[in-house]
């Protein structure tokens, strides 16, 4: 079983949290998906202190390290997400990034234009999880 490290966006915008959780269903099918609660719909940045912030931060990083892979759903911008992606290719990660065309969100060159990210788009979520599925299984 691979663990991997799904991102995806929540400071950034839930408009695709659904469709994380239904990712991430399917890849607990065969996997280990280290973050399942990026899926999780009724996720509120509401109260937080700043210990729970360095809580977070810690725990993810301590995942990312963890981690076989990871998989990014990027067609919601986030701050978070690059960071981690951009911390992933500097511990040598494989990272597969997955976004949705047609759409009015350009991809940032950050990510199209480096060579090191492995760089989908797909225009049905069968198509992602399809991609997905073929991808953690190799
Ligand atoms: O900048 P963003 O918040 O959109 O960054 C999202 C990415 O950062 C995700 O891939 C997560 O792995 C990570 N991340 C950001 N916020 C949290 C978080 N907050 N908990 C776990 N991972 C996070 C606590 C939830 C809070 C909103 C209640």
């Amino acid at each position: 079983m691979k663990k991997i490290y799904f991102a995806g966006s929540i400071s950034g915008g839930r408009g695709d949290a659904k469709l994380y959780q239904r990712l991430i269903k399917m890849m607990q099918e065969t996997d280990i998906v280290l973050t399942e609660h990026v899926g999780n719909p009724d996720y509120s940045t509401k109260n937080r202190t700043i210990e729970d912030e360095i809580a977070t931060y810690r725990q993810d990083m301590a995942w990312l390290d963890e981690s076989d892979l990871v998989i990014a759903e990027c067609s919601t911008p986030s701050l978070g997400v690059g960071y981690e992606l951009g911390y992933a290719e500097a511990h040598h990660k494989p990272v597969y990034i997955f976004h949705r065309v047609p759409s009015d969100i350009h991809l940032s060159s950050m990510l199209s234009g480096n060579e090191y990210f492995h760089v989908f788009s797909y225009e049905s979520e069968q198509e992602l999880m399809e991609k997905v599925k073929e991808i953690i299984s190799k």
